[in-house]
């Protein structure tokens, strides 16, 4: 499994990108649940907290970060169990939203972090949702920049697990699930249906309720903000853990063929002494094989204990794989 793997963020201008990265940051840092994100420098960390200070100056306008500048803004992170044993190393990515808008130099760099990419957050703009879609998907679909993203990652050359966040989503929250989730599916048809081959997280996130109403002086209270890493990390893990059980099964199948061919050298004395050598040969082989299996069999007893901590944090959550609804179980057996 990668231990270091990379995470770009996608999604329109002002669809609070930058927003949701500092609210992680902080409740990730704090801890949930025994999970952990850290900056690998002090200045990225610094960087981060003052985000998140600012977002808590209620009644200033200037509690909101301006429009990101830079065309593509890096932070290192460890993602943790507990507070010391490390996950995943994240580069993280965070671009200014009018790139994907563009097809200038920034755009075809974020081209290239896309391709690099281990998994993507898209980020849509909850603001858009407060009344059915329908009517304006058009408008909706290119001011937050939906098919400009879908060609892009249909131009990746493998497919990587995407969290869709909805950002803002106490703007939308008043709305029934069902037909947000239809909104969603007209937004996102492409990503959503059987044969496409993503794997996709629909997330409702926010820093507050308060804040459709009132978006200067609203509370900061963030909602969700750790459960789309959480789903990256567990896609990655059981990605890990698959690789894991299938050398194993490779291990043990090159193992019983090795054993085969020392039952079947053997026989009567003087056979055992002109075989003897390829009887050895047999017997080496069947133990690299078994010692490999038991290396691998080790691992993957490790990352299914990490898989069935991460799966509980995802019980609700609204995941699909290749177009299935899928449901993990709170005994972390993930079904359809
Ligand atoms: N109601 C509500 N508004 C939010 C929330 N998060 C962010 N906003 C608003 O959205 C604005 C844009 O957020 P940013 O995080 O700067 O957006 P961005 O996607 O990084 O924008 P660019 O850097 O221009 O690409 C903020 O200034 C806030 O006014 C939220 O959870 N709820
Ligand atoms: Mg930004």
């Amino acid at each position: 499994m990668k231990q270091r793997v990379k995470v770009t963020m996608v999604g329109g201008k002002n669809v609070g990108k930058t927003c949701f990265l500092h609210g992680m940051y902080y409740v990730m840092r704090r801890g949930v649940n025994n999970f952990f994100l850290h900056a690998h420098d002090a200045d990225s960390d610094n960087r981060l907290m003052r985000g998140w200070s600012a977002l808590n100056r209620r009644g200033e306008d200037r509690r909101w970060p301006v429009p990101t500048h830079e065309d593509i803004t890096r932070y290192d992170f460890s993602f943790k169990i507990g507070m010391h044993r490390t996950l995943m190393d994240f580069e993280w990515v965070d671009y200014r939203g009018g790139a994907l808008e563009e097809d200038t130099a920034s755009s075809q760099e974020l081209i290239d972090h896309l391709n690099e990419s281990d998994c993507l957050f898209f980020c849509l703009d909850g603001s858009e949702l407060r009344t059915p879609v329908a009517e304006r998907l058009y408008d909706v679909d290119s001011r937050l920049c939906i098919s400009r993203a879908k060609v892009l990652l249909d131009g990746m050359s493998r497919r990587v697990p995407v969290a869709v966040l909805i950002t803002k989503h106490d703007c939308c929250r008043h709305r029934a699930k069902d037909e947000l989730m239809a909104d969603i599916r007209l937004l996102f048809d492409a990503w959503l249906v059987p044969g496409e081959g993503w794997d996709v997280l629909i997330c409702p996130v926010t820093l507050g309720r308060q804040l459709a109403e009132d978006i200067n002086g609203g509370q900061i209270d963030p909602k969700n903000l750790h459960v789309p890493l959480v789903y990256s990390t567990f896609s990655l893990v059981v990605e890990g853990l698959v690789d894991h059980e299938t050398k194993a099964r490779m291990a043990a199948e090159n193992q019983e063929v090795a054993e085969r061919r020392i039952q079947e050298s053997r026989g009567g004395f003087l056979t055992n002494l002109l075989k003897k050598s390829d009887i050895e040969a047999a017997q080496l082989e069947a133990e690299q094989w078994q010692r490999q299996r038991a290396a691998e069999e080790r691992a993957a007893n490790r990352l299914r204990q990490d898989v069935a901590a991460l799966g509980r944090e995802l019980t609700n959550a609204v995941m699909y794989c290749d177009g299935r609804r899928v449901q993990i179980r709170p005994q972390h057996a993930a079904t359809a």
